[in-house]
This record gives C-alpha cells, sequence and structure tokens, in this order.
C-alpha cells in the first residue's frame, strides 16, 4: 500500500494582494498524474488546507473540485485540520465525503477512537492505521488535571498535547498490536527551521513540541504546520511535508517536496521524498537604484507563472527623486510577461534626526506581523523593557484567543 503525505496547500492564499491560486491549481495537476503514475493508495494531508478561516467561494470551489478528482482515481484520503482552518467549515461535508473514502477530522475528538482510521487494501484486510489528529487548539489541551499540575500556561500546554498523542497510543496497542500506525499532526517541534509564513501557535510558538512524545507505538509521523520540508529531531520517519507552494518570499530558494511512504509485510518502508516543479519563482533584489534597475533588466525568469518579484533600494540620503524612480521601476514592469514586481521598499541610510514615526520609510503596516507594530507602539509609548515582556506575552495571548476564535 502505497501513502502519500503533503500539508500546508493554504488555498487561498494571498500575497501582496496577488493570489497564490495559479501555482497551486497547477500543483494540483502534478498531484493527480503522481497519485496516477505512483499508484497511491492513500493520500494523508496534515492541516491547514485553507488559508482562512472563511474561504472565499472561489477557494472553496478549488478544494472540492480537487476532492472529486480524487474520487474518481479511487484513493483515499484522510484531511485534519491546521490552525488555519475552521473546525466547523472543514467537518460539515463530513458525512457525505465519508461516503466517498474521505475522512475529515477538523478539530480535536472528545472521543479519542474517533481520530483513528483504519485502512483496509484491495482484499480487505486492514494494513494501517492511521491517527488523524489536528491542530489541538487550547481549549482541546486544558483539563482540569493538567491546568492544576501545571501553574505555567507553555508547560500545560506540552503535557496536554503529550498526553492526546499517549492516550492515543494506549488505544492502538492494545486494539492493534500487530498493524503499522501513522500519526499524523500539525504543531510546531523543537528545533525546526521556519519560514515567515507560519502564523504562531501556542504562545508565540513558545510551547514547542518535543518529538519524544511520539510514542514508538508511530511507524511514521506525518506532521504540518512548518513550511520547509525537513525531519524532526534526525528521524526519518519524523517528517514535515512542507507547504506545496512558495508562500512567503522567505521560502524563495527552498524546494518543495512530499513524501511517499510505503507498508509492505506489515512495514513501513524508508520514506521517498519527491521533489515538486517549481511553477512560479519569487525573486528578492536589494542594494542602491541603480543595481536593482541592473538586477531587474538582467532578470529572465523562465517558469510557467508570470515571477513575482519583491525589490528594496537602499540609498544613502533622502531623495524624493529616488522614490519616484522606484515607483516608475514597478510600472514599467506592470506588464512584462515574465515578472511583476510586488513590493517596493526603499530606505535611506541617513534618517531624519527627532523622527518619532511608528514606521521606517516605505514600511508599510500590512507588510508587519501584529506583534510588530505592538512592539513599535511599545517603543513609542516608551514602556520600560520589564513591562515590555509581560505586556507581549498578555497580548500574544489575546491573539492567540483571537486566532482560535476565528478558527471555530
Ligand atoms: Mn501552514
Amino acid at each position: 500500500m502505497k501513502i502519500l503525505h503533503t500539508a500546508d496547500w493554504h488555498i487561498g492564499k494571498v500575497l501582496h494582494k496577488y493570489a497564490l491560486r495559479d501555482e497551486l491549481l497547477l500543483f494540483f495537476d502534478w498531484l493527480i498524474e503522481l497519485i496516477k503514475s505512483e499508484q497511491v493508495d492513500l493520500l494523508l494531508v496534515s492541516g491547514d488546507i485553507f488559508d482562512l478561516a472563511n474561504p472565499a467561494v472561489v477557494d472553496r470551489q478549488v478544494y472540492y473540485q480537487l476532492l472529486s478528482r480524487l474520487i474518481k482515481l479511487n484513493v483515499e484520503v484522510i484531511i485534519t485540520g491546521g490552525n488555519h482552518d475552521a473546525v466547523g467549515l472543514l467537518n460539515a461535508p463530513q458525512t457525505v465525503l465519508n461516503e466517498l473514502k474521505i475522512t475529515v477530522i477538523g478539530g480535536a475528538e472528545e472521543d479519542l477512537n474517533n481520530e483513528l482510521i483504519e485502512v483496509k487494501n484491495a482484499q480487505g484486510q486492514l494494513e494501517v492505521v492511521v491517527a488523524a489528529v489536528p491542530f489541538l487548539r487550547d481549549k482541546d489541551l486544558r483539563s482540569r488535571d493538567i491546568d492544576a499540575q501545571h501553574a505555567n500556561r507553555t508547560e500545560a500546554i506540552r503535557e496536554g498535547v503529550k498526553k492526546h498523542y499517549a492516550d492515543i497510543a494506549d488505544i492502538c496497542s492494545e486494539k492493534y498490536p500487530e498493524v503499522p500506525i501513522i500519526a499524523m499532526g500539525h504543531l510546531y517541534a523543537k528545533g525546526v527551521t521556519t519560514s515567515d509564513s507560519e502564523r504562531d501557535i501556542h504562545i508565540g510558538n513558545a510551547a514547542s513540541i518535543d518529538s519524544s512524545i511520539f510514542s514508538d507505538v508511530y511507524d511514521y509521523v506525518a506532521l504540518g504546520h512548518i513550511h520547509r520540508p525537513q525531519i524532526v529531531d534526525k528521524s526519518d520517519y519524523i517528517r514535515y511535508s512542507g507547504s506545496p507552494i512558495a508562500l512567503s518570499f522567505s521560502e524563495k530558494t527552498d524546494k518543495k517536496s512530499l513524501v511517499i511512504i510505503e507498508v509492505s509485510k506489515g512495514k513501513i518502508t524508508p520514506p521517498q521524498i519527491i521533489e515538486i516543479p517549481k511553477f512560479r519563482s519569487l525573486s528578492k533584489f536589494s542594494g542602491d537604484l541603480e543595481t536593482v534597475k541592473k538586477k531587474i533588466a538582467e532578470f529572465k525568469p523562465d517558469y510557467p507563472l508570470k515571477s513575482f518579484v519583491e525589490i528594496e533600494v537602499t540609498e544613502q540620503t533622502f531623495s524624493a527623486l529616488t522614490l519616484q524612480e522606484v515607483d516608475a521601476l514597478v510600472s514599467k514592469y506592470q506588464d512584462s510577461e515574465q515578472f511583476i514586481i510586488l513590493k517596493a521598499r526603499t530606505t535611506f541610510a541617513e534618517k531624519a534626526e527627532n523622527t518619532a514615526a511608528l514606521f521606517e520609510e516605505g514600511e508599510h503596516i500590512e507588510d508587519l506581523q501584529t506583534i510588530d507594530v505592538f512592539e513599535k507602539m511599545m517603543v513609542q509609548q516608551v514602556i520600560p523593557i520589564e513591562e515590555q515582556t509581560i505586556l507581549k506575552e498578555a497580548f500574544l495571548e489575546i491573539m492567540e484567543l483571537v486566532n482560535q476564535e476565528a478558527g471555530e
């Protein structure tokens, strides 16, 4: 039985007002062909199906159109919710999808047995059991027991996640002692390499999860949330598949991939990494105006989709003329066949004195993370450093509640 592990599709993702939809559609075409050619039996998607809790109609269509293509291939599908997904939205079509060999676990289940999916082969024999653990929200993790034992919230979250996986492992070793077990997860593991496009989970990522929580009962752990493909804690069998497309400029040189594993004679074979073709390039050019102009003029990308470019111009002294020239540069390539300048930022090394401005030259609020804006406000209001730490923690906690509410 062949199993394919992917995650973090982020359908509906927009980068500086440009939808990353076309590359995702090309990825889905490629995925369908791969499932056919590799004869994949089971597809696992470990969370962050959508980028937003309330995706646009067109993005919901993209999702359902893909599901209908998967149904025609007769591949079994298991989808779990991520921190970006709304539990209710994913779960709504559950009963219909179940009839079509698609299991969706949008949020943590009260009865852990409901997170266990038995996957049978064509002969009807049980080949593998999947512990389809979605992103665990604060409210799923906080039991009175755990809260009473841990004064520290970070510890309480860690313990909650650990308990969830340990309890499922216990059920598995009792119910399925001879069957390979795959665990899914959408979490922030300790020691991973992040990019700019993951949103914080659990108090600003302070509650990172140690991979030792994954009991030996789990033969493979299919993770989502981190967008760079990577193994966790040097284990070949605990992996982030990564996102199939670059979701931020920080991923511009990343090679995107997914993972294929096989269940053979009751064992999981070593994971095979399949590189995903790049459909669009993201590029960043920086330097003084002349350098950037030159780099842009020489830039000849060759991908199926128009490349996205970010430019960062740095000049010594402020000049309105520089700003005008940067604007002109952006408009010049507006209709280029090969690329479009998505974002241009201009900074001047010598700043005017006594600027109490909240933002730097060329810096825009929409490019900043919420926490960055909060930090800027604290600096501007001259809040003492020791108070800043406490305020920041409180703010992150509020943000997390807001994000989770949005994901309900
Ligand atoms: Mn994600």
